[in-house]
């Protein structure tokens, strides 16, 4: 509900001049309301920093108010500043200055908060006196996540209300907080006791006014009065942040400005957090973060999802109950709706359940959800070994073993059994959906949903849409990704779709630098100090080797004979040596430890391979194995942009992104290649060409955009 609409009988201000129309000021007796009303999220634009500062500033010069309350219009109070005037020219009034101002305010001003208050929500909340916020409220400081610093006296204000330790938790993980908590943290003052938060802030305010309370400034209370207690939380910060954040520029930054805020006066901090906070600002961080932010949104807006109506999905049936129909169980199941699941037998339908449940006791024994929570999921949870039960589901998802044949087999049962009009899914990797479609009589009813694993842990779905599905169904795959609190990019048909296919042009190329001369541990300590969470030859060795052997095998019969083919990996393999689940692969996994050390006999065997094959190894620094393999991504994404298989380059990104651990805060590959500029991704391309005209023939979109001046984000247009 629209919280302003059930105000009790609004009279304007007298001296109202100058109402914006994102901020209204309305007295109720001597309160006034001042009403942030910008869609979507009441995001702090120039406009509404306007319109707050004048309404607080005439709030002060009329005798007729007594006191102030700040309330959002929509479902939100202000979810912070507009990130979409970030990177231009800043406008004043900056929120920093509004800020100031609403805490100098000589009348008692009330923050009342229903919905988000994030990053320069919450500062305008505590820079107001007293705070109130309905039971649904989210409170945080999420800017971390945006590459930047709360920079509207976030940094200052905070620890003085809740203490250092408090507030640099908040700060560095970005996470929100539920009203509950901000009470218990003192971030607020109270909870509303109804959903009318408008009633129950005024109400706040007159009980203000009513005991004679007046204003009550953050920036003089005594949070950080235990000085050992904040040391010790700031220096626990640094630490942590130097390992938990390596890479990432605006978490050391953080630590930097409350420590300010323990040492120096209220303005000295407020100073340095300015400053700190136009450094990460400008930081080339921040850019990516903030285009992986639109990204994620943007990727959901396709065609068909804006042309046609999703088909309602109540009850979800899934076929196959190993780590992936289970995971996928438990994705589905988490969002509340029932599951069917199919196993061909009585053995393994039990173990597909046994799997289901121990993935939701480790959730208990980790404390994320408690038993009942359990409970209640695995009672949404039927089995069956036969497919007649799920005549009547909406959606099935088909998760079984990884071949054409048994994928057919499965998509003309379900075709026998399934309801008309039934979403058919399949969660291939890399199978031609077009030919399963074909296996059944309603082609316009199969899609791909592509999860990656463990299905209920990673945000990525990619949404294959075949040659014949109906555009509902496309539709219907992003509204049931959203209810899974997925992120979800369209896929194109091809082997890999987008993110395999990147997977393995990325790998080859690896493969190449380690034929060529670098060893598995260079190359993965330089993309970890790329920013990938593990290497290619970690990746590989916790999956388990056999898998993309299997794949190498299955494609050796369609291989293009002129493409260089490294056997490194099939040597490791055809010893035994699978990675962390045989104790060795590329690494060394000495009595089961999950991290490996090097293996001086894969460099021998990868010594012996080089010989075999005439190469003379040569060396390459991190920067050249990061450029190889980036570019060859890059190369190859544009192909996949190129040919359709991807809409936009901000679809490769958020796959990547989610999928496959690309370092968010370079925002993707495609952002990152155009951060390096697109005409320098063409030069590399040009120089490795002389090498190997075949695998680096530069994409024709790279040459095309380059001769146009343009860059991936000149495609980045919506296409909902
Ligand atoms: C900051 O505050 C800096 C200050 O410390 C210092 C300043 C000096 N701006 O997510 P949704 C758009 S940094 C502009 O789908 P939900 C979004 O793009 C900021 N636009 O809805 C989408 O647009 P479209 C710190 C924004 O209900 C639409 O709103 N704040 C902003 O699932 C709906 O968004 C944050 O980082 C924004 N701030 O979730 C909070 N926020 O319809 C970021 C959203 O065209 N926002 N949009 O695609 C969120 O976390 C979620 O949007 C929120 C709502 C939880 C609020």
């Amino acid at each position: 509900t629209h919280p302003a609409a059930s105000a009790p009988s609004p009279s304007p201000i007298s001296s109202a001049g100058g109402d914006s129309h994102a901020v209204t000021r309305t007295l109720h007796g001597d309160v006034l309301v001042i009403a942030i009303d910008n869609p979507p999220v009441n995001a702090l634009g120039v406009e509404v920093r306007r319109g707050l500062l004048e309404a607080i500033e005439a709030a002060d010069a009329d005798a007729a108010v007594a006191a102030v309350v700040i309330v959002g219009v929509g479902r939100n109070f202000i979810a912070g500043a507009d990130i979409r005037e970030f990177g231009k020219p800043p406008q004043p009034p900056h929120l920093p200055a509004v800020c100031d101002r609403i805490e100098a305010s000589t009348k008692p001003v009330v923050a009342a908060i229903h919905g988000a208050a994030l990053g320069g929500g919450l500062e305008v909340a505590l820079a107001a006196h007293y705070r109130i916020a309905a039971a649904g409220a989210k409170l945080g400081l999420p800017e971390v996540k945006l590459g930047l610093l709360p920079g509207a006296g976030g940094t200052q204000r905070t620890p003085r209300l809740i203490g250092a330790r408090a507030a640099l938790e908040l700060m560095l993980s970005g996470r929100h907080a539920s009203a509950n908590e901000a009470l218990t943290l003192g971030l607020v003052d109270r909870l509303s006791k109804t959903d009318d938060i408008l009633i129950e802030g005024l109400a706040y305010a007159r009980e203000l006014v009513a005991t004679r309370q007046g204003t009550r400034p953050t920036r003089a209370a005594n949070g950080l009065a235990d000085e050992a207690a904040s040391r010790a939380a700031i220096e626990a910060a640094r630490k942590e942040t130097a390992t938990r954040s390596r890479g990432l520029f605006s978490p050391l930054k953080i630590v930097e400005a409350v420590q300010a805020a323990l040492e120096r006066p209220f303005d000295e901090g407020l100073a340095l957090e300015r400053r700190l906070f136009l450094e990460c600002l400008d930081s080339p961080q921040r850019a990516g973060l903030v285009h992986a932010f639109f990204a994620e949104r943007e990727a959901a807006k396709v065609p068909e999802a804006s042309a046609a109506r999703p088909r309602p999905i109540a009850s979800v049936g899934i076929v196959g109950g190993g780590t992936m129909g289970a995971g996928i169980a438990v994705a589905v199941l988490d969002a509340g709706l029932p599951v069917t699941l199919i196993e061909r037998d009585e053995a393994a339908l039990g173990r597909g359940r046994a799997h289901v449940e121990r993935v939701y006791d480790g959730l208990v024994a980790k404390g994320r959800i408690d038993a009942k929570a359990k409970a209640d999921a695995m009672a949404r949870l039927a089995g069956s070994t036969s497919y007649e039960a799920l005549a009547n589901v909406d959606l099935v998802i088909e998760a079984v073993f990884e071949d054409m044949a048994v994928k057919k087999a499965v998509f003309t049962e379900l075709d026998r059994v399934a309801r008309p009009g039934a979403v058919l899914a399949t969660n291939t990797s890399y199978l031609d959906i077009d030919e399963i479609a074909g296996a059944t009589s309603r082609p316009a009813d199969v899609i791909g949903l592509h999860f990656f694993s463990p299905a209920n842990v990673m945000k990525l779905l990619e949404v294959v849409v075949p040659a014949r599905v109906a555009a509902d169904v496309v539709a219907t795959a992003f509204e049931f990704a959203k209810r899974l609190s997925k992120v979800s990019v369209r896929a194109g048909v091809c082997d890999g779709f987008i993110g395999n296919r990147l997977l393995a042009v990325y790998r080859t190329a690896a493969d190449y630098l380690l034929e060529d001369g670098a060893s598995p541990y260079q190359i993965d300590e330089a993309m970890r100090a790329f920013g990938y969470p593990m290497g290619p030859y970690q990746v590989i060795d916790l999956a388990g080797g056999d898998i993309g052997w299997a794949a190498r095998k299955r494609r050796a019969p369609t291989r293009d004979p002129r493409l260089r083919y490294v056997e490194i990996a099939d040597r490791l393999c055809e010893r035994g040596w699978f990675g962390q689940k045989t104790g060795r692969g590329f690494y060394l996994y000495p009595e089961g430890a999950r991290t490996g050390v090097r293996d001086p006999e894969v460099e021998a065997l990868i010594e012996d391979e080089r010989k075999r094959r005439g190469v003379t190894p040569r060396s390459f620094t991190d920067e050249e194995i990061v450029e190889r393999l980036m570019t060859a991504v890059v190369n190859e994404a544009a192909n996949i942009v190129r040919e359709g298989i991807a809409l936009r380059p901000l679809d490769v990104d958020v796959t990547l992104m989610h999928g496959y651990g690309f370092p968010r805060y370079r925002g993707g590959p495609m952002k990152y290649a155009d951060t390096l500029g697109l005409a320098n991704v063409l030069a590399s391309l040009r120089r490795f060409e002389k090498e190997d005209p075949l695998f680096w023939k530069p994409s024709p979109l790279i040459v095309e955009l380059v001769d146009r001046g343009a860059d991936f984000s000149s495609l980045n247009t919506t296409r909902g």
